[in-house]
């Protein structure tokens, strides 16, 4: 893995890894590997802070939430209102299911104790007394492993009565979601944690104001609250030296299709996919890059026009996309985008939850005609269709899901028109499947 160690941005000198340092030593989860690597530290030096105080250095820190909408952690941790009378909870999403995403998961499996540490930190600051990890149900040696790494956690005082002899008190419940993509979103990731069916509730009330089982609660990704340890024994100031001012930090790339080496990079951000593929290897040999998703399918798609977009909130936003959950998916010239977003829009119209109209009856009606221009049946008026159809899901939707769903419609054909007419006027899809690893 790369990561930065804060001594600037060029590539060569991005060589520490810190969430990803010790993932490739033998028991890397356990409490004892944990320990070696100043594991439960942080913790030490937070509770010698008082709430408040430790809210204002997460906030100082710049840290962004790293699922996707890049919401600055401390101020979520301070919209939580004090003396109110009511608990206080902290829900950990670990449902990752965006198409491409794959950091949270592997994160938890190789060091799990990050996670639990910054969980008792975050809920000191925002004074619960129990916090929840919602994970992602199919991962089960996932599961076990975290469940493993709770109880090492209760045996050795980080959880349960009068932690580290301080007076806090916090229960940590893990709960493994059914399957649906949706529950990723927060709303709905509550409702499921309440024994509802996972739909997303109208926001606001925000969930700081009126969350799981209608108390404040603070939703935060994995890799938000497993990242705030490091920050607390290294530093804000260590942390501030990397990224840009705006998004500071380092961060989790995920990379992954045709690259020669896919897997986990951490990096600071504002790193750029050029950079990031040179150091790991680039695209696989004799291929070059077509199009990639700076964080997700449900970020709109770049070219390779965009290798030298600085890879943090601002930089890909002004570039016409999001950073999301940096989950850099490379597809190379042996692909035809009008499958790859098939087989997208496909996902999306699988896993909308139906409660609003214009993502249940807009994703279906994409399919179908996404369907029919990859088999060479469709007509150029289509082409038309589906940004109209994108248009009236995107912005118009109960939830991030819509939006999501629109962007690589209009992305694709932004950049790769041509393509479409190509199947249109050809009656089928010029690329050879067998070319192409992604489709084996
Ligand atoms: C209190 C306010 N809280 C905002 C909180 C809000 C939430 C956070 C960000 O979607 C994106 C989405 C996906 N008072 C508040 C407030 N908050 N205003 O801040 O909120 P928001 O609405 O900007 O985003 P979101 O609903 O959290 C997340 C994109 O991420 N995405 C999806 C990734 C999928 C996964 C996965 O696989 N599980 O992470 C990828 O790009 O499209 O745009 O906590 O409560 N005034
Ligand atoms: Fe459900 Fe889709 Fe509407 Fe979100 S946008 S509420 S997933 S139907």
């Amino acid at each position: 893995e790369l990561s930065g160690n804060g001594n600037g941005s060029s590539p060569e000198k991005l060589l520490a890894p810190v969430l990803s340092a010790f993932w490739d030593q033998p028991e890397s989860w356990t409490l004892e590997t944990y320990r070696r690597h100043d594991g439960y530290e942080g913790l030490r030096k937070a509770l010698a802070m008082s709430p408040d105080d430790l809210i204002a250095y997460v906030k100082d820190s710049g840290l962004r939430g790293r699922g996707g909408a890049g919401f600055p952690t401390g101020m979520k941790w301070q919209f939580i209102p004090q003396g109110d009378g009511k608990p206080h909870y902290l829900v950990v999403n670990a449902d990752e299911s965006e198409p491409g995403t794959c950091k949270d998961i592997p994160l938890l499996f190789a060091n799990p104790h990050s996670l639990i540490e910054g969980i008792v930190i975050a809920c000191y600051a925002i004074r619960s007394s129990h916090a929840f990890i919602y994970l992602r149900g199919e991962v089960v040696p996932v599961l076990r492993r975290l469940h493993e790494a709770v109880r090492e956690a209760y045996a050795a005082g980080y959880l349960g009565k009068d932690i580290l002899g301080k007076g806090l008190d916090l229960e940590l419940t893990v709960h493994a979601g059914a399957g649906a993509y949706i529950c990723g979103e927060e709303t709905a990731l509550l409702d499921s944690l309440e024994g509802r069916r996972g739909q997303p509730r109208l926001r606001p009330p925000f969930p700081a104001v009126a969350g799981l089982y209608a108390c404040p609660t603070v939703v935060n990704n994995v890799e938000s609250i497993a990242s705030v340890p490091a920050i607390l024994t290294r530093g804000k100031d260590w942390f501030k030296s990397m990224g840009s001012e705006k998004s500071p930090g380092f961060t989790l790339y995920s990379l992954s299709g045709h690259v020669a080496n896919p897997g986990q990079f951490e990096a600071p951000l504002g790193i750029t996919l050029r950079q990031l593929l040179d150091m790991s290897g680039g695209m696989r040999p004799g291929h070059r890059l077509k199009f990639w998703t700076p964080g997700g399918s449900s970020t709109p798609m770049f070219t390779d026009e965009h290798l030298d977009v600085p890879l943090d909130y601002e930089g890909v936003g002004a570039a016409g996309s999001m950073l999301g959950t940096k989950a850099l998916q490379c597809f190379d010239e042996t692909t035809c985008v009008v499958r790859a977003v098939t087989r997208w829009t496909e996902f999306y119209a699988h896993e909308s939850c139906g409660k609003c109209t214009p993502c249940r009856e807009g994703t279906y009606w994409l399919v179908q005609l996404l369907r029919d221009i990859e088999a060479g049946k469709g007509a150029m008026g289509d082409l038309d269709k589906l940004n109209d159809i994108a248009d009236n899901i995107n912005g118009k939707s109960f939830c991030a899901l819509g939006d999501g769903a629109a962007a690589p419609i209009f992305s694709s054909l932004k950049y790769f028109r041509e393509e479409y007419e190509q199947h249109i006027t050809g009656r089928g899809c010029p690329f050879d499947p067998a070319k192409s690893t992604l489709w084996a």
